[in-house]
């Protein structure tokens, strides 16, 4: 079958992050006024409000979601961290999941599952052919969560949690990932980072989450040596420079790595809007990306695509970056166009300037460490 596959449900909205003054803590006797966290329900219910009134919703495949099970956490994450997750979640309050800007509500543990079962479902209905490709509208994230912490807003690593899925059950060997959240994603980087049969490809802010993560030098170790990208652009960084490394590095990787299905950890945050980050893309870029990545699975592996979505806080803007990447994967427009195209046309008509082709310049470089198929079976047969 063709077509694209759409996961969401309520509980997500229900993982609740509680009070905070977007990040700290709130203290009136200090002065620090409470208000939501910034990785609130908001930007996800209202991309599917958008993708309902739309009217795109009827051109999408529903995929339900389930919980993933102990046994699919746990080929990712310690078991500790796992109970860690889940006392949390049990107490009357919640807690945190590790760096204590990361809350786990009550309940979270079980919404957690559900958001790294429903990616599982999506990517596994796109291996066995059933859609072409899918979009899993699941909270909370996952792409900074390690094997043994949570952190960044993140408590499950959905993406590592479905990739682990998809080569044990699914026999889908190679995959790719190609985050363009703004935040590197470095969870995921580090749980594939000796793995020669992922290839992670981040392309973020420099230096904006985690601190001092997502480098260029950061290229994968042992067996993976190679198979870690990272393209930390400048603050400021738009459309331009975007394509330039899509161009430059991404789509030649994944051409060098030959993935059987490629994944994207989908963050809105790199939006000009975005009160957590600095870049300046809009909503007609996200369909940019998403097509110049079609393009490549078409190729590469009958355009086999699943997305999971991460980050994004302007609420005013994200639902539009979300249409233009599920019009883009399903090939349907709808009619609604974004209405701040005018407004940030202006912000982000600069060229492609020379800080930002200098990083995506020395990302290039590294192209020659991607291998193929060849590589990753002649590492098969040493380890075996
Ligand atoms: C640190 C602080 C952050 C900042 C941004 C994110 C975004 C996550 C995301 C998470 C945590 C503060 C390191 C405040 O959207 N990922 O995709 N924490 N920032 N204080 N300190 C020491
Ligand atoms: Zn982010």
């Amino acid at each position: 079958m063709t077509g694209t596959g759409y996961l969401h449900h309520p509980l997500f909205y229900w993982h609740d992050t509680g009070t905070a003054a977007g990040l700290p803590q709130p203290n009136p006797l200090a002065g620090v006024q409470p208000f939501l966290h910034f990785e609130n329900p908001d930007t996800k219910r209202r991309i599917h409000e958008l993708v309902h009134v739309s009217g795109l919703l009827d051109h999408l495949h529903p995929v339900a979601p389930r919980p993933a099970t102990e046994q699919e956490i746990l080929r990712v994450h310690t078991p500790e961290h796992l109970a860690h997750i889940q006392a949390q979640s049990a107490l009357p309050k919640g807690g945190d999941a590790g760096d204590g800007f990361s809350p786990v509500g009550h309940g979270s543990y079980d919404i957690a599952l559900l958001a790294a079962g429903g990616m599982i479902e999506v990517a596994s209905a796109v291996a066995r052919g059933e859609i072409t490709n899918g979009y899993a509208l699941i909270r909370p994230p996952g792409h900074h969560a390690t094997r043994e912490l949570g952190m960044g807003f993140c408590l499950f690593n959905n993406l590592a949690v479905t990739i682990a899925h998809l080569q044990a059950e699914l026999g889908v060997e190679r995959i790719a990932v190609v985050d363009w959240d703004v935040h590197h994603g470095n969870g995921t980087q580090s749980i594939f980072y000796t793995d020669p049969s992922v290839l992670t490809i981040s392309l973020h802010q420099v230096n904006c989450f985690p601190p001092d993560s997502g480098w260029t030098t950061e290229n994968g170790d042992g067996d993976g040596a190679g198979h870690a990208l990272n393209i930390p652009l400048p603050p400021g960084t738009g459309p331009a420079g975007y394509l330039y490394a899509m161009d430059q590095v991404v789509v030649p990787a994944l051409d060098r790595f030959q993935p059987d299905m490629i994944l994207i950890a989908s963050g809105f945050d790199a939006s000009v809007l975005d009160p957590l980050g600095r870049q300046m893309l809009a909503a007609s870029s996200y369909a940019e990306l998403t097509a110049r990545v079609m393009a490549a699975a078409d190729r590469l592996c009958d355009g086999r695509i699943a997305v999971s979505h991460e980050g994004g806080y302007a609420p005013q803007y994200v639902p539009y970056c979300g249409l233009a990447v599920l019009e883009t994967l399903s090939g349907h427009t709808t009619g609604i166009t974004d209405p701040l195209a005018a407004v940030v046309a202006g912000w982000i008509s600069e060229p492609l300037l020379d800080p930002q082709r200098a990083v995506v310049d020395t990302a290039a470089q590294l192209l020659p460490g991607v291998d193929g198929p060849t590589r990753v079976a002649a590492v098969a047969d040493q380890t075996s």
